[in-house]
């Protein structure tokens, strides 16, 4: 638990690379659990990859590793938006929280520029591609190296 990297994958993040590769990608969610995971390993982390379409299985996920893991990256998908149960439940967590977009948010509709998720996040990444995810790996892995606190 201490040297695992939690990430969350919201909702229809399940058709990564099967559709719209113009806004996200080639890459399925399998590839980029792979590149997560060998990001991880070469820290001496392990990863503990899911996704899901449900609310509810996404915050039973974050009670799992809110304490004593070696933190969180979550791609809420469209809860960013909306959801303040996801909001809570991060809020709830005692270890850091990477927020991972794929496209930049910012440039696109104006629903998607505000997020819940944000005000729990230690740190946000938008637009990398699944690239983000990647960096965030490393992000969580160079907080821990340096001992701090979110
Ligand atoms: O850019 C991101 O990573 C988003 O979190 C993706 C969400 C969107 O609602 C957010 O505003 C930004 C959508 C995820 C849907 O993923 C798909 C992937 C491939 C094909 C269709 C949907």
């Amino acid at each position: 638990m201490n040297d695992t990297i939690l990430i969350l994958n919201g909702p229809n993040l399940n058709l990564l690379g099967k559709r719209q590769p113009e806004i996200y990608g080639h890459e399925t969610l399998t590839d980029v659990e792979a590149r997560c995971r060998a990001e991880a390993e070469g820290f001496g982390l392990d990863v503990a990859f899911h996704q899901s379409n449900a609310e509810h299985q996404i915050i039973d996920w974050i009670h799992a590793y809110r304490v004593g893991s070696a933190g969180i990256v979550i791609n809420p998908g469209a809860f960013t938006h909306t959801s303040i149960a996801i909001l809570d439940a991060l809020n709830a967590c005692e270890v850091p929280i990477v927020e991972c977009h794929i496209s930049n948010v910012h440039k696109r509709e104006a629903f998607r520029h505000h997020s819940y998720v944000s005000l729990a996040a230690t740190a946000v990444m938008a637009g990398f591609g699944t690239h983000g995810y990647v960096l965030a790996v490393r992000h969580i892995a160079h907080l821990r190296a340096m001992g701090r606190r979110p």
